[in-house]
């Protein structure tokens, strides 16, 4: 073959590389061209057959054909390709704003607690908290000694905390005993011991208790808040949890009254009252949350210089200010895995709170 007919058989292959209308039509003109019994790969068999001077010029002259109708196969591709995808989000437009259908995904639902947990989440993200977690299996020494909680103190007793039998062997014979944790504490400890202040943290969890009637159940959850640097004091706790209280009831104004209290890891202490208006209720107060500055000993007990550093906490029961906001009746209920229960007080899993849209959607 010539080297005019090579230019013929490009010219052909460029005229329909161009006017193939998809990518299957293309293909099967690249099969033509560079397929196994394509005509520039048959022309590149027949190599072989041609004196030596021949073969070099022309076999050179083949591979650069095939070179650039390989490379117009492949712009053309793209080509089809982008005009495909472009006629396809034409015509398959997905309204994201419209209700999910009724399937799987929509008959899941949300626990109040967990619902609640996230609320709360939001709330404290907000104002620079970050979540902190810990182990459900605490040793007594975190659990209690280090937050200043004397051996006498009844929440030491066998009958008030759950004690396991498997012996802590961390540090020798003599390591305290574990302990299933009576409050999400610890958490904090654990954050002071190996974290440099400013801190700024809450920290949500299953706590335990050997506790049962109509208001108690032995598992129960628990959310506290720790703020640690060198100078905040008991103003920047008040406002924090009337900011909370504002968001968590979802109004503007919100009456709320520290009552003297005692906690062994806080002093001074005090217990947060809200006036019920918050849940439509005027004329009643709610005990929602205890709180205080750390005891210089908490902090003195985590390796930290109580001169230096100050700060507060706070705790709450999550299951109690669930059953307050979205009128739960018995606590009970809201670990029996009742479904119909969920049902009716669980939530959407697309309802996601936030400060900007609402809380409880
Ligand atoms: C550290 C230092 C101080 C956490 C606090 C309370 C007050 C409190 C109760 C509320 C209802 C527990 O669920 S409840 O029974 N909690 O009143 N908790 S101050 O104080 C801390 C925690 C950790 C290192």
């Amino acid at each position: 073959m010539a080297s005019a007919d090579l230019n013929a058989l490009e010219a052909k292959l460029a005229g329909e590389i161009t006017s193939a209308a998809d990518v299957a039509a293309l293909d099967a003109v690249r099969v033509s061209a560079i397929g196994k019994k394509g005509a520039i790969s048959e022309l590149m068999a027949g190599l072989g057959k041609l004196p030596a001077e021949e073969r070099k010029t022309f076999g050179a002259a083949v591979n650069q054909l095939k070179t650039r109708v390989t490379e117009r196969i492949d712009v053309r591709k793209l080509s089809l390709e982008s005009s495909a995808l472009t006629a396809r989000l034409a015509t398959e437009r997905a309204d994201v704003t419209l209700p999910v259908r009724a399937g799987a995904m929509a008959d899941g639902r949300i626990h109040p607690v967990s619902q609640v947990f996230d609320e709360i989440a939001e709330i404290f993200a907000d104002m620079g908290f970050c979540i902190a977690e810990g182990p459900d299996i605490e040793s007594d020494d975190l659990n209690f000694t280090r937050l200043n909680i004397p051996a006498e103190h009844p929440a030491r007793q066998m009958h008030d905390t759950f004690y396991l039998n498997t012996p802590n062997t961390a540090h020798g014979t003599n390591a305290s005993p574990f302990v299933l944790r009576t409050h999400t504490s610890p958490v904090q400890i654990r954050t002071m011991m190996s974290q440099k202040p400013p801190i700024r943290i809450i920290a949500p969890g299953r706590v335990y208790r050997m506790d049962s009637d109509a208001t108690h159940t032995p598992m129960f959850h628990q959310i506290e808040g720790l703020v640690i640097d060198e100078s905040t004091h008991f103003g920047h706790m008040k406002w924090c949890l009337e900011e909370f209280c504002k968001g968590f009831f979802e109004v503007e104004q919100v009456k709320m009254r520290f009552r003297a209290s005692h906690f062994p890891f806080t002093e001074p202490s005090a217990e947060v009252d809200v006036g019920a208006e918050a849940i439509g209720k005027p004329g009643q107060w709610l005990e929602i949350l205890g709180c205080g500055m750390v005891h210089p000993k908490v902090i003195a007990n985590c390796g930290l210089d109580p001169e230096k550093y100050q700060g507060w906490a706070f705790g709450m029961g999550l299951d109690r200010i669930t059953m307050l906001k979205y009128g739960i009746p018995d606590l009970r209920d809201m670990f029996s895995g009742d479904l119909r229960w969920l049902r009716h007080y669980g939530f959407s899993a697309f309802d996601v709170p936030t400060l900007a849209g609402g809380m409880s959607g």
